[in-house]
């Protein structure tokens, strides 16, 4: 049949030109620096673009620069643009500080007044030829406008003309990372530390260096590379050198490196017999260890300080203040232009929690607002955006409203700590913005927290933002491959805080997977709506996220915040929720902001429901402003919730074929994951209130779950029931394990419904100390079978193990049997919650 062939292979093109155009496999490493080749058409109006570069100055970040923009170039024009020495006679891209540019292009810097970072991207005649220039104060400031020049291009916008400033709006512009020296990551969800393995800098810091040009590529500054809860022995002599290493990796990127401190080390690791802060001998040890530090590392930006709290030994030990502590370290570094961060999260953790006064959320005012005015003009208080702790949903911190005499930098989080540690998609950004552009009505006129913070409404002379990030070593970053999206939308946020979360999706979109229209749009959807989602199934009202505050901070635990002393109370009875703070009848918090917030808050009418349960005590029955009881609210916003986290998924389905395989499969894989956690959650919370409350769900949902058929009403071989705790975290409370010597364990179910297609999910429990097998059969033919190898943060049955199996596409019929087989691996034993079988359309 050979004359057919050639119709076969026209046929076969055919197919694959219709097959849209399939990116190689990609791992995240890239994040949104990937350059890819632009369509033929977009690439057109760059044809104009100079051939040549000339660099004016010499220096590590301009070399950064002019390298960055040969390679981005490359990369999405094909073009290698040309090395200039000098100016050739012909349109050139000119690229260096206004003082370097002034002999050629006069007048350039008076005519655009920049400070600090910022930049300008400028289309100008210089000797009768039309050059693109980028020029600034500094050279970080060229740097960032290189990038800004390839994100233009990236996003195919005009080059023609270009008259482009941007100015940072605030000078500190920080990540902190909690690596530990021994390589693990404090609230970590990405692999060992990029900087530090077993108690070393690492030997190769590619990583470092990497991480260093992605931070450039959004405007930060500063990277603090060690866990605020600090080991002393950064500040070991024999340990400088080592940090001089990091600090090299970050220096053409000019990211400065910080460390953070343990207030102790003049006692830890000095050999004295205190660390008073007011003792000479130890503003001595402060003195000479920088110097020290700074003949190794010239441009060491400063520290970060976690003290008197958490257990951290603190300036309390002596009855001093936290501006003592942080003015010692800080007038040792002073000479050398060192900067001290001081973390106001500050709080007892043994509170007294049948004390109705007691409230953790007052701690970091009541200990730094009396200190306004006392600290140094190089130390900056570090707030964390709400009072508690990076919970899905808070109040913006009072202190920000409670220090016009000091620098303030706000703290945030990128990490997701309490947002479902990147297993779970949340795009923060849009939090973010609710937080800085909230108003404290601190003066005359709006005052944002992005303007305290940024020093301009309080005129202080510095002031910042600081997110915690933890990457790790996984190659896409953070573990999830859209949770970069978090950290490319903090510094964006941290340059200009005014732009919106909308177009920073948009924006990381486009650069991480490309201008596809579908994609864009869709992503960009998936990740705005993805932080309510999140709130939805988890944490309503403003009551925190219901986690387990004493272990992982990830699935449900809804009574672990309470009756205990670290303060994270929601109050939740029999008869009602929420913290009473206010000053009539409360905690008198409220009264921490400024008058106008304080009415705001003080009064329920007034409070918005979404942070109803942070500031009162209500009853069940207490009708929202959106018409609902508290309790109907609670139990319609997990189950919208978990709705909203199915459709995350069907929306990245949509766009199989249009994303490379690697990064669509571990997404999917994610997505699917969360949609069955996001019912674990809403089963968990939903329950515990139905049996808390008393109150059924009007819509008879909560409890009653028609096509499930729990683990431990099924036929047992070798499974043995047992009851998991807190009894929510499973079906009906227990769930069935096979517990060695047993090895191979089954549980069986006749189904009874009508003949037709189904799809199985089965619920079990993957933890992190083992890996079960699992198969499963109907009749004698298996249909499905795996491995739990999922590294959750669970090392027993619970809502932080459970873990859903879909098993779609089964033809079944009534009396067919459905065996599930558990074979336990380690101290995993195989569990299993339950099975449900619902019929496909
Ligand atoms: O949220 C809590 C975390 C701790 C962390 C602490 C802090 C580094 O659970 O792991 O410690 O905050 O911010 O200091």
């Amino acid at each position: 049949m050979p004359r057919f062939r050639p119709l076969l292979v026209c046929a076969a093109l055919w197919f694959l030109a219709l097959v849209p155009a399939r990116v190689r496999a990609e791992t995240g490493a890239e994040a949104w620096l990937r350059y890819r080749p632009l369509q033929e058409e977009a690439a057109r109006q760059y044809e104009s673009l100079p051939a040549g570069i000339v660099l004016l100055g010499d220096s590590l970040v301009l070399r950064s620069a002019r390298g960055e923009l040969i390679r981005g170039v490359r990369g999405m024009l094909g073009r290698t643009l040309r090395e200039e020495r000098d100016l050739p006679p012909e349109k050139a891209i000119l690229l260096g500080t206004f003082s370097e540019m002034k002999a050629l292009v006069p007048g350039l810097e008076s005519r655009n007044k920049l400070h600090d970072d910022g930049f300008l991207l400028a289309t100008q005649n210089v000797h009768g030829f039309d050059c693109l220039i980028v020029a600034a104060p500094t050279d970080r400031g060229v740097l960032y406008g290189v990038f800004a020049l390839l994100a233009k291009i990236a996003r195919n916008e005009s080059l023609s003309p270009l008259q482009d400033i941007q100015q940072p709006a605030a000078p500190l512009r920080w990540v902190d990372e909690w690596d530990n020296l021994d390589g693990r990551i404090e609230r970590g969800y990405a692999g060992p530390s990029i900087f530090f393995e077993n108690g070393n800098v690492r030997a190769d810091l590619t990583r470092a260096a990497e991480y260093a040009r992605l931070l450039a590529s959004i405007g930060i500054n500063g990277c603090a590379i060690n866990n605020v809860n600090a080991n002393p022995r950064v500040l070991e002599n024999e340990f400088l050198p080592q940090l001089a290493r990091v600090a090299d990796a970050f220096r053409p990127w000019g990211v400065r490196l910080s460390i953070a401190v343990d207030v102790s080390s003049p006692q830890l690791i000095g050999g004295l017999n205190t660390f008073d802060p007011l003792e000479t001998r130890v503003s001595e040890w402060w003195a000479k260890k920088f110097n020290d530090l700074y003949r190794l590392i010239p441009d060491f930006a400063g520290v970060v300080v976690k003290a008197d709290s958490e257990g951290r030994l603190g300036p309390a030990t002596y009855g001093r203040t936290p501006a003592d502590a942080a003015n010692v370290i800080a007038r040792a570094l002073r000479p050398h232009g060192g900067i001290v961060f001081y973390r106001a999260f500050v709080y007892n953790h043994h509170l007294d929690w049948q004390n109705p006064k007691h409230d953790r959320a007052k701690a970091a005012y009541d200990n730094f607002h009396p200190l306004d005015g006392k600290f140094d003009d190089n130390v900056i208080i570090q707030i964390k955006h709400g009072p508690i702790d990076f919970q899905v949903r808070e109040p913006v911190s009072p202190l920000f409203g409670g220090l016009e005499k000091t620098n303030e930098a706000i703290e945030l989080q990128v990490t997701q700590e309490y947002t479902g540690q990147q297993w779970h998609l949340c795009f923060l950004p849009p939090m973010w913005k609710e937080v800085l552009d909230f108003d404290l009505h601190a003066g005359d006129g709006p005052t944002p927290v992005k303007d305290v913070v940024s020093g301009k409404t309080f005129h202080r002379p510095t002031g910042g933002f600081v997110a915690v990030v933890n990457v790790g070593m996984d190659a896409n970053w953070l573990g999830h491959p859209l949770a970069m999206a978090n950290l490319f939308g903090y510094g964006r946020l941290a340059w200009n805080p005014d732009l919106d979360a909308k177009e920073i999706a948009k924006e990381w979109t486009q650069f991480t997977f490309g201008n596809d229209t579908l994609v864009v749009r869709t992503i960009s959807q998936m990740l705005l709506e993805s932080w309510h989602t999140y709130e939805r199934y988890t944490g309503p009202l403003g009551a925190g996220t219901l986690t387990d505050i004493l272990g992982s901070h990830y699935g449900p635990g809804v009574e672990s915040s309470e009756r205990n002393g670290w303060g994270q109370w929601h109050r939740a009875g029999h008869e009602g929720i929420g913290m009473d703070r206010t000053a009539a009848t409360g905690t008198g918090y409220v009264d921490q902001y400024r008058p106008p917030v304080a009415r705001m808050y003080e009064l329920l009418r007034t409070t918005p429901d979404d942070l109803l349960l942070f500031f009162h005590h209500v009853p069940y029955t207490y009708i929202l402003h959106s018409g609902k009881t508290v309790i109907q609210h609670i139990y319609d916003s997990h189950y919208e919730g978990a709705e909203q986290a199915a459709n995350l998924l069907q929306q990245w389905q949509s766009l199989a074929g249009h994303i490379d395989e690697d990064r669509y499969a571990e997404t999917l894989k994610r997505l699917e994951y969360q949609a069955g956690h996001a019912i674990v959650w809403r089963d968990a919370v939903c329950n515990w209130f139905s049996r808390t409350s008393g109150i059924v769900d009007e819509r008879g949902r909560v409890g009653h779950y028609p096509s499930r058929v729990e683990a431990e009403g099924m036929q047992l071989q070798g499974y043995v029931p047992f009851n998991v705790l807190p009894a929510e975290t499973a079906s009906g409370g227990q769930a069935i394990e096979c517990v060695p010597p047993a090895r191979d364990c089954s549980a069986t179910l006749r189904f009874a419904g009508a003949a037709g297609w189904y799809e199985l999910d089965v619920e079990y429990f993957d933890q992190n100390n083992g890996k079960s097998k699992f198969r499963v059969l109907i009749g004698d033919q298996v249909v499905d079978e795996w491995i739990a190898d999922a590294l959750l943060p669970a090392s027993k049955p619970g809502g932080d193990a459970s873990t859903r199996r879909r098993i779609s596409g089964q033809a079944l019929r009534p009396g067919d049997t459905i065996r599930i087989e558990g074979t336990p691996d380690g101290e995993e034993f195989a569990a299993l919650d339950y099975v449900e079988i619902h019929k496909l359309p």
